[in-house]
């Protein structure tokens, strides 16, 4: 492949934006080389600006589920910005999506609309501890819920003690009320309240983590930290902005069953704008203001323009239940195909996969939270296998701590493409 286009606007946007990106992960630092520059998408293809043509499994990290230029969602903002994009008042078309994502989500009265994934999980975090009138948070060790101050932390001294900054700009005392858990280990969660007894608000968690690669929970695990939360009275927040309209209309909470306190979302919601929310049943909500005491805001929260998208999006995603098992059997599809070529090639390797959330990992053991996840990413080869695949006009997210997002747009053909791309890679692994 050709980047030299590319590459001139890599060196250009350095100058003016810090990395050259608005997002730090988009410059390929955990993989290394330079990212590619993206002139337009559609389906399930993007085309750089060197004209190359790439099979597109990260989909804007997860909101095109159905595909890239998706003609309802961009019909529907077209229409829309003809009449205006944002008026800061009320509008119809905010209670018309509110109404359809509370008949998607269970357990859900109300739902209050954002900008991003970030301030939903930060406007949920407020709201529990205000809810609570506690302050301190439990979080899980490899779970991402946004760069708001209250997530950037790492594990403190000791198990059950409490965080540090993972950031310079983050205060110690923000973090002595972020509290770090080991994800799928409900003994470790239990000693981190019986250490911390009343002084919890809520614990937020990925209901499938997607910033670890893809790890699914452990059976039982989403069920015991339910239990945890009602015998220490501690609100539980599903973290969903990945899972949430992409496991299933209703989220992880209809895939596993269990029943978060708060739920976020973001990503799919807004179909490819800028939306974040979060919601629960009636008593939560209405403590948020205007109604309660909890101050939470936003310019452009709910405005029409990403409404549009969103609704569209719900629209087209709540008439055809179909759509989520073409994503699973698409998903299925390639992981089969990935294990049978790595196994071929006699590449160690664990592959996890909920919906269509999937992601490959390279080494012996399973990964089943953070420390398994760095084990595996520590090893080199992801960096080889994700340039092959770029070369192979492949492209998942440039970090072994991200998920692959499979979205219907995808054929068959691109799977099989995909898998023998793999193939063709793995053998120099
Ligand atoms: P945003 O503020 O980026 O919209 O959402 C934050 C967020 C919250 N919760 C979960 C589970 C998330 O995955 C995210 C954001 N995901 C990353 C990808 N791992 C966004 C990519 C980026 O940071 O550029």
């Amino acid at each position: 492949m050709i980047y030299k286009r590319s590459s001139e606007l890599f060196a250009a946007a350095k100058k003016v934006i810090p990395g050259g990106v608005n997002s730090p992960v988009r410059a390929f630092s955990a993989v290394g080389g330079e990212p590619i520059f993206i002139k337009e998408a559609k389906g399930a293809y993007l085309y750089d600006e060197d004209g190359n043509k790439y099979i597109d499994y990260i989909n804007s990290w997860g909101p095109l589920i159905l595909g890239h230029a998706y003609e309802p969602v961009v019909d529907a903002v077209v229409e829309k910005a003809k009449k205006g994009t944002s008026f800061g008042t009320p509008t119809q078309l905010e209670t018309t999506i509110a109404e359809l994502a509370v008949s998607m989500v269970p357990n859900i009265d109300k739902i209050r609309m954002v900008n991003s994934g970030t301030e939903a999980t930060m406007s949920a975090v407020r709201l529990a501890r205000g809810f609570k009138g506690r302050d301190k948070i439990i979080k899980f060790a490899g779970c991402y819920h946004g760069h708001s101050d209250s997530f950037l932390i790492q594990a403190g001294s000791g198990a059950v003690t409490f965080g540090t900054p993972n950031s310079p700009g983050v205060t110690n005392g923000t973090a002595k009320d972020t509290l770090l858990a080991t994800y799928n280990d409900l003994e470790n969660v239990k000693e981190v309240l019986e250490a911390n007894k009343g002084e919890v608000a809520c614990i937020i968690l990925e209901p499938v983590a997607g910033n670890m690669g893809c790890i699914p929970p452990k059976k039982g695990f989403l069920e015991g930290l339910r239990q945890l939360c009602d015998q220490h009275d501690v609100l539980l927040i599903f973290d969903e902005v990945m899972t949430g309209f992409r496991l299933a209309k209703g989220g992880a909470q209809e895939v596993y069953g269990v029943n978060a306190d708060i739920v976020c979302f973001g990503k799919v919601i807004g179909g490819g704008l800028p939306v974040g929310a979060f919601a629960a049943r009636n008593e939560i909500m209405d403590y948020l203001a205007p109604t309660g005491p909890v101050y939470q805001a936003g310019t452009l929260s709910g405005n029409p323009l990403a409404m549009a998208a969103g609704l569209a999006m719900l629209q087209e995603l709540n008439k055809d239940a179909e759509i989520y098992n073409r994503l699973e059997e698409k998903t299925a599809y390639l992981h089969k195909g990935l294990v049978n070529v790595l196994n071929r090639n006699k590449v160690a390797h664990s592959i996890n996969r909920q919906g269509s959330m999937i992601s490959v990992h390279f080494g012996e053991e399973p990964v089943t939270n953070f420390a398994s996840a760095a084990r595996s990413a520590g090893n080199g080869k992801f960096k080889k296998f994700f340039h092959g695949l770029l070369e192979h006009g492949v492209y998942i997210a440039p970090s072994a701590f991200e998920t692959w997002f499979i979205t219907d747009a995808l054929s068959y053909e691109d799977l099989d493409a995909t898998i023998e791309a793999v193939h063709q890679v793995s053998k120099e692994l």
